[in-house]
């Protein structure tokens, strides 16, 4: 699997930095959902699902925390510590966060709506998805 890292230019000066995100730009869909996770009580691990349809973009804004990406064939670890990058997750792949730093802040730009008929958060599941669909396609679960 490969992990796709999405550079985000940062526009510095002396006043500090900025980095903008743009559809079709730095960001790879039309963004129409964002959110951020922030407090996570130490020790504490999220995520644990993964979606048939729904792409993101994570970025560390602060802090830093750990994903662990699996296609079903291989899992990936990566830390995520850079605000100028975007971790970009596809449909079809369980993701689990941990190792949350204290000050730990992650965005999330979606490029759909919330909807919980969108998660697979039972493993096996997943992984009966991933062996019998091969990737992406939601009437599997109707
Ligand atoms: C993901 C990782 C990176 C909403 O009401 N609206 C929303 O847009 C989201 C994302 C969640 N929720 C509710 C659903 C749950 O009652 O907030 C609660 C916590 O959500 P969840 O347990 O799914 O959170 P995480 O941290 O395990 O996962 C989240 C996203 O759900 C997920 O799509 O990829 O962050």
């Amino acid at each position: 699997m490969e992990i796709k890292l999405l550079p985000l230019q940062s526009h510095g000066d002396d006043r500090g930095s900025l980095i903008a995100l743009e559809e079709g730009k730095n960001v790879p869909f039309k963004i129409k959902r964002v959110y951020y996770l922030y407090n996570t009580k130490p020790g504490v691990s999220r995520g644990f699902h993964a979606h048939k349809n729904l792409k993101q973009v994570v970025i560390a804004v602060r802090g830093s925390c750990r994903f662990v990406l699996d296609d079903g064939d291989e899992k990936i670890s990566i830390l995520l510590d850079n605000p100028a990058q975007g971790l970009l997750i596809e449909s079809g792949i369980w993701r689990e966060m941990h190792n949350f730093s204290e000050d730990c802040v992650l965005m999330v730009l979606a490029d759909s709506l919330y909807s919980e008929e969108d998660y697979i958060r039972d493993y096996n599941k997943f992984l009966q998805f991933h062996k019998n669909i091969g990737g992406v396609h939601d009437s599997f679960f109707k």
